[in-house]
């Protein structure tokens, strides 16, 4: 979902990686083409810069730890402010979902995939969360989509409200507010129409639906592929009705993502799942941590230098290079280096996090060439 993202900054930075020493230039240098990138995949504007900014003065004011280069500490700065960028200053948490039965309102633009999402998300919560729920179609707009979320409900095992036809948006919510209460239902879904454009008339019917259920939980549904434009819708339904989170769809296709980076730092609220295709199964939570990773498509340096700077303390790193340089480098001083490597996962951990040694490692094993000879 962030191929082409992804593609450029791993240029930059493979660049950067196979440099021994950098220059405060080369750092500006890869940041600037960082910053092209992200605008690039439609990253806002005031977004792509404050991220600059920050890996800037975390480069610069970092002393770099030992036993990784400046390069690959520069990595695991960005990937950071990456995670940073897409988890905000808070973890949003669970969803709210408890005191049953919960209501979650869904909204967003016409086309967005709201029903499509409904009904994904109430199979996960059942199959997932062991929840009963119970979905109900507030489009009275559009002919058969009632129809369309009861085929889905069918089809995923989740039950629907009964149609009664002649009933306006609230009168349906209150139904579904009592059958949920009386069926004994954990969460009841109420999947709204969707207009070309956030319009009054829209505007009024959510808010008039969200009076009367009270969700814990609206979720904005918006089309990943529209980039800032979808961030700018966010904005607005948040201010106009309220939003809790976001559900991106559509991230299978060939958008170019900046939607999910700017989401959290325009309009603060999180991004809970995304969509990845058509079947009920295409959804995915969105864990900053892991699309940080997915992003850079370096977590493998990215844990290289974790593990190091957790585990060697840079004093001891230098004392150990003097006695070196000095040649009184011995036997005990080997063992302590020794224990390092231990300590970060042995040799196979350490060959795992070296981008292509992976392939050597196979014939390290068939070589007999493993920690028992360290130990
Ligand atoms: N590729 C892809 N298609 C999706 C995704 N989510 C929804 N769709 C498709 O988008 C189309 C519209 O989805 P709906 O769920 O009907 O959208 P909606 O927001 O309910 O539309 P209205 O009720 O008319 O406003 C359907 O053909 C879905 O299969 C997704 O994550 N990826
Ligand atoms: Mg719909």
């Amino acid at each position: 979902m962030f191929e082409n993202l992804s593609d450029r900054l791993s240029g930059v930075f493979d660049k950067l990686t196979k440099q021994g020493a950098l220059s405060d230039d080369d750092v500006k240098t890869a940041l600037r083409e960082v910053r092209i990138a992200l605008l690039e995949a439609d990253v806002s504007l005031p977004v792509a810069r404050d991220f600059i900014k920050a890996v800037q003065e975390k480069a610069t004011g970092q002393s770099v730890t030992k036993s990784v280069t400046p390069g690959q500490q520069v990595v695991k700065i960005v990937h950071d402010e990456l995670r940073h960028v897409l988890t905000g200053d808070s973890d949003p948490g669970a969803l709210k979902i408890d005191n049953p039965p919960a209501p979650i309102l869904m909204v967003g633009l016409q086309g967005s995939g709201k029903t499509t999402t409904t009904a994904k998300l109430a199979k996960r919560l059942k199959e997932k969360e062991g929840k009963r729920v119970l979905m109900a179609s507030l489009d009275t707009n559009r002919p058969a989509a009632m129809e369309q979320l009861a085929i889905l409900g069918l089809q995923i095992g989740v039950d629907t409200l009964p149609i009664v036809k002649g009933e306006d948006p609230v009168a349906i919510a209150k139904r579904a507010k009592v059958q949920a209460s009386l069926g004994g239902y954990d969460v009841y879904m109420l999947d709204t129409a969707g207009r070309l454009h956030i319009d009054a008339e829209l505007i009024a019917q959510a808010a008039a639906v969200r009076d009367v259920a009270n969700p814990r939980e609206t979720l904005l549904v918006v089309d990943g592929l529209t980039g800032q434009d979808a961030v700018n819708v966010a904005q607005e339904f948040d201010d106009k009705i309220g939003v809790t989170g976001v559900v991106l769809t559509r991230m299978d296709g060939d958008g170019r993502g900046g939607a999910a980076l700017s989401m959290r730092a325009i309009t603060g609220k999180p991004i809970r799942f995304v969509g990845l295709g058509e079947k009920m199964d295409a959804l995915e939570t969105f864990e900053p941590d892991r699309v940080a990773g997915r992003i850079l498509g370096m977590g493998d340096i990215v844990a290289l230098v974790e593990k190091a700077q957790e585990t060697i303390e840079a004093e001891q790193a230098e004392r150990m290079m003097k006695r070196f340089q000095k040649g009184r480098f011995n036997m005990n001083d080997l063992k302590m280096q020794l224990e390092q490597m231990m300590k970060m996962g042995g040799m196979e951990g350490m060959m795992g996090m070296m981008p292509g040694a992976a392939k050597m490692s196979k014939q390290m094993a068939a070589s007999g060439m493993d920690d028992s000879i360290l130990k």
